[in-house]
């Protein structure tokens, strides 16, 4: 049951692993079994001979990439005066297995641009090289058997992080976090079921008294792993992909103040008119380690004007997908039926389990609405002492788990306690701090899902006293669950379908 070798991939293929555009330098990878031919090709050394397929593995080299004549064609030894020069490089050669794709590879370090990349892969494909499929040279890592399959999904997460706390799972998971966990269990299991054919086997030589107790007190342990894992991996999503951030309000509440205050920019127009904002308004934005996807929404009201109404279905539809909510409320003016109405939402919201910040805003101005007014909105609303990373201790209030915090955009009150109460109630430090193991995918979660669902059915069989005979099926299924994280037994379906969604060249 090992992973899949198969290293006999039949056509050598090539793309430029850079980014398109102008650029110091541009890399054009060449991999596989014509690898080292095709680069002989191509390239001339710094006096114009053919020498690269003479290079040891793992060597870097200064010369040329040529245009060859194929009608004089230069020997080791000769040098051609047809050859057209097309740009002076580096090359590298890496040989099977030692490479990226355990393949022969050539690594054409060229000046950047899109002409010279183009034209550059052009010669090569012109050789004999073949365009590589998006992810087709980690697919081969993957074939070859040096990654396994959450290995190769780390590579692509990785590129694509766009937040410290990102780039740090994707890189964890690459090193094997996941896969080294997840053979632990596959262990565990595998040496249970060994025990059990064993027993089945031989049931002079093996003693299963007590054995089922025993059983379930360490499927019991692993299922328990299994769902902290699952839901540490649901807090590491939302912090992986962007806290989705909906800022919610009556209209000239300050929301679009709070866009451009979080996004550092005047991204959303602002004016004292009621009603500026009529769209919902999406502007991705990094609070120290955090990403945030931030959504600024139409003021919620009772309106028929027909574009805001539209508008106001939005916001209310943004609401509903939201990871958290900030309300945002106006001081200077009195509570409205409206606020009430947001309050109301917000405290569903919560209720199923989101989280909501209320921010009393405008607070640099003689106030209308005050705390004594929010109770009458949140009826729970206690104070809490909150220590912030200064060492500071400050006021905060809170109702049912969600915090009130006095604001302004003005003089920036409440803004070093808005971004503390974000970063704790999405344990970003204590779930960076513990350095867990994350799920970063749903294939993942799914797998690790449907071995639990499988390792509870052993534990049934348990307590319901069924022989031993019934466990061995269950635990196969989550072994085998669990392979397909790694890549084992998964459809060659799947297989191209995670690959494809990797850029070209990597
Ligand atoms: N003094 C003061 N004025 C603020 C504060 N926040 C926002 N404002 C002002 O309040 C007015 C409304 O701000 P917006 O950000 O447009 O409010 P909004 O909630 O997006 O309004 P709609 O888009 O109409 O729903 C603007 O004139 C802002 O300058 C604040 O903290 N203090
Ligand atoms: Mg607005």
């Amino acid at each position: 049951m090992a992973l899949p070798v198969d290293n006999h991939q039949e056509d050598t293929i090539a793309a430029v692993a850079t980014a398109m555009t102008e650029a110091g330098i541009g890399i054009i990878r060449i991999s596989g079994p014509d690898a080292i031919a095709i680069g002989d090709l191509i390239f001339r050394d710094s006096r114009m001979r053919r020498r690269l397929s003479t290079y040891p593995a793992n060597t870097i080299h200064f010369g040329y990439v040529i245009d060859p004549d194929l009608q004089n064609p230069c020997s080791a030894e000769s040098v051609s005066r047809h050859d057209e020069i097309i740009d002076e490089v580096m090359v590298s050669v890496m040989k099977h297995p030692h490479s990226y794709t355990t393949e022969d590879t050539v690594e054409i370090n060229s000046h950047g641009g899109v002409f010279l990349l183009n034209r550059i892969l052009q010669v090569v494909l012109h050789h004999g090289a073949r365009m590589a499929e998006p992810g087709e040279f980690t697919k081969r890592a993957f074939l070859g058997g040096r990654i396994d399959l959450a290995r190769a999904e780390a590579v692509m997460d990785l590129i694509s992080s766009r937040s410290e706390f990102a780039r740090k799972i994707s890189l964890g998971q690459l090193e094997g976090s996941v896969s080294d966990k997840v053979q632990k269990f596959r262990s565990s299991i595998l040496y249970e079921l060994a025990f059990l054919e064993s027993a089945l086997d031989d049931p002079e030589n093996y003693d299963t008294t007590g054995y089922p107790q025993k059983l379930d007190a360490k499927l019991k342990q692993m299922i328990d792993e299994m769902n902290r894992m699952l839901t540490d991996s649901e807090s590491g999503r939302i912090l992986q992909e962007g806290i989705r951030t909906v800022i919610v309000g009556k209209p000239n509440a300050g929301k679009s103040s709070l866009l451009n205050l979080m996004s550092h920019s005047e991204r959303a127009i602002v004016t004292d008119i009621a009603g500026t904002t009529r769209d919902t308004l999406e502007e991705q934005v990094r609070m120290g380690d955090l990403l945030l996807n931030l959504v600024d929404t139409a003021g919620i009201h009772e309106t028929e004007e027909p574009v805001e109404k539209i508008g106001v279905d939005r916001a209310i539809k943004a609401a509903d997908s939201a990871d958290l909510l900030l309300f945002l409320i106006d001081s200077a003016d009195e509570l409205s039926e409206e606020d009430q109405r947001i309050a109301a939402l917000v405290e569903d919201r919560v209720g199923e389990g989101r989280k909501a910040i209320v921010l009393l805003n405008k607070s640099d101005l003689s106030p209308q609405t005050t705390v004594q007014n929010i109770r009458t909105l949140f009826p729970k609303l206690v104070p809490i002492e909150m220590e912030m990373h200064s060492g500071k201790k400050r006021e905060v209030l809170k109702s049912n788990n969600i915090p009130c915090v006095l604001f302004s955009m003005k003089d920036q009150t409440g803004w070093s306690e808005l971004q503390q109460l974000i970063a704790e109630m999405f344990h970003a430090g204590e779930l960076q701090s513990r350095n867990e193991v994350f799920l970063t995918n749903e294939r993942q979660r799914e797998n690790v899902r449907n071995a639990v669902q499988s390792l509870a059915l052993v534990r049934g069989s348990i307590a319901d006293g069924m022989s031993e005979e019934f466990f061995s099926i269950d635990l196969m299924n989550a072994y085998s669950e669990l392979g397909k994280i790694l890549g084992e037994q998964v459809d060659d379906d799947l297989v191209e379908e995670i690959f494809s969604k990797f850029c070209l060249g990597k």
